[in-house]
């Protein structure tokens, strides 16, 4: 058998070692016998390195014609598209979601790349009338520097594309920090970058922990951005060491997402999307939908339905098409989840299916959790409260709408949320009332699309947006601009009363 391949960071446009002389092993979780590939173990001197080159290299990116630098993203994103399968699977074999899944992560980024590159050539901003004779004022989108950008194992070429895409059209350079379960998805992004013709410096990669690689970015004087999508825990602490120096942040985290299945649903519907947003990606999403609030009058019902298919959904290897539902990332993940199911047994959450690791054939040597699914759960029970980030759903039985919206909004984070219902008072209602940044109408909490903004309320996020145009808010700053032709002195505020 061949050696494993060694990747390396990307550095001022070069494929480089770091200087710490060592590596780490990308592992496949379906299969921890699979090492996907070797990559660099980087130190705070390779983040330095990385972040002088974006410093060097924004002299000049900064300047390049917005519309010249989306013909390098048009590039990039009809050269994602040519390795659509190739990329899928190897995202398959490191973060382990299954192919028509990892499929839709490498579309994801296909399609922020199109939509940024189509920015290039937009990017508006605002002329205005003055207060004054002779006076002419505009505001334009200006870029800001060096982006350090913290990206997370679940989505791991979309997200790092929600990242560095707007940043890029906006006039800004990169330097990715990508998580360290997935690193070879975000490398083959970069890897196209280059090929597209991203100057040299502009986008830098530089893989490791978060200890050894993340923290020393955040404390580099040179990065002005700071986009991180993790953990409510970590987030915290991204925001306290930016606030030092004053760096913008932006922050993505957890989510408590709910579904809320009221007396009229159609049911089959309710159950699909129960199914498909609660153990999608193995449960591992932001947007997963962790809990659903179902009328009495349809509980019983629903819960029956919804458990039968999630004993039905099959677990393994997801590059295997007979299989539905992939391992966790690691076996951190899955202790994680083993300890909230002990949990939730213990707080009296009636555990109805799964509940357990999946052993035997094609699951010894994979971080590998039976659906389970928690009935009759109590809103302030923590399997109804925290993120676990794994197959793991709790129903909480209501009583009409209005219990409904209060028991979905009575959590922490404020991401996503949804409601089954064939009654339009009920759809507008809620969707004027739950507290979350994304809300589906007949439809799951995931599937969030690219030209809308991502985000969330409360302890999800700080305030900002991705995707969309709103993402351009974050990677740019608005400069106003007054150009006065009148030939003389005129007191804005005072000249025209
Ligand atoms: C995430 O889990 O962090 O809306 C992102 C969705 C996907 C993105 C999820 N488009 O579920």
């Amino acid at each position: 058998m061949a050696p494993p391949k060694v990747y390396k960071n990307f550095i001022d446009g070069e494929w480089v070692e770091s200087t710490s002389g060592n590596t780490f092993d990308d592992i496949n979780p379906a299969n921890r016998h699979e090492l996907v590939g070797m990559f660099q173990k980087s130190n705070a001197r390779d983040v330095e390195m990385a972040v002088a080159a974006a410093k060097e290299a924004y002299k000049a990116w900064r300047l390049v014609p917005a519309p010249k630098r989306g013909e390098i993203l048009f590039r990039a994103a009809r050269l994602l598209l040519e390795s659509k399968e190739t990329l899928a699977e190897q995202m398959t074999r490191e973060m382990g979601k299954v192919l028509e899944e990892t499929r839709g992560d490498v579309q994801e980024a296909i399609d922020m790349t199109f939509y940024m590159a189509g920015e290039g050539r937009r990017q508006f901003g605002q002329t205005t009338p003055s207060e004054l004779q002779n006076k002419f004022c505009m505001s334009v989108r200006s870029p800001i520097g060096v982006a350090a950008l913290i990206t997370p194992w679940n989505f791991p070429m979309a997200i790092p594309s929600w990242k560095t895409m707007p940043a890029l059209i906006c006039g800004n350079t990169v330097v990715l920090k990508p998580a360290q379960d997935t690193p070879l998805s975000t490398y083959n992004l970069v890897q196209i970058l280059e090929e597209a013709g991203v100057p040299r410096g502009v986008v830098n990669l530089v893989t490791g922990t978060g200890s050894e690689v993340g923290a020393p970015l955040l404390r580099q004087a040179d990065v002005r951005l700071v986009s991180f999508t993790g953990s409510t825990e970590v987030g915290q602490e991204v925001s306290k060491v930016c606030a030092a120096s004053f760096k913008h942040t932006c922050l993505e985290m957890g989510g408590k997402n709910v579904i809320l299945v009221m007396d009229d649903a159609k049911l089959d519907l309710a159950v699909d999307g129960a199914v498909w947003g609660g153990f999608g990606t193995t449960g591992q999403r932001c947007t997963a939908a962790s809990r659903v609030v179902v009328d009495r009058k349809v509980y019983r019902e629903f819960t029956e339905r919804f458990v039968e298919r999630a004993r039905r959904l099959k677990a393994g290897n997801g590059l295997d098409p007979e299989v539905q539902m992939g391992p966790l990332i690691n076996e951190a993940q899955l202790s994680a989840v083993e300890k909230y199911v002990e949990i939730g047994k213990n707080e009296g959450a009636k555990l109805l299916c799964g509940g357990q690791r999946l052993t035997g054939d094609g699951y010894d040597c994979g971080a590998f959790y039976a659906p389970t699914v928690f009935g009759d759960c109590d809103p302030k029970m923590r399997v109804a409260q925290e993120e676990i980030f794994g197959p793991v759903v709790s129903v909480i039985p209501c009583d009409g709408l209005d219990e409904a919206i209060d028991i979905g909004n009575g959590v922490v984070y404020g991401l996503s949320s949804s409601i089954y219902t064939q009654d339009v008072n009920k759809a507008f209602k809620a969707m004027r009332e739950m507290e979350t940044g994304i809300f589906y109408v007949n439809a799951s909490t995931i599937g969030a699309e690219t030209h809308l903004p991502f985000g969330g309320t409360k302890q999800t996020g700080n305030g900002h947006r991705e995707a969309a145009t709103a993402a351009l808010d974050f990677y740019s700053e608005w400069k106003s601009i007054y150009v006065d032709y009148s030939g003389k002195l005129q007191r804005a505020q005072i000249d025209n009363a």
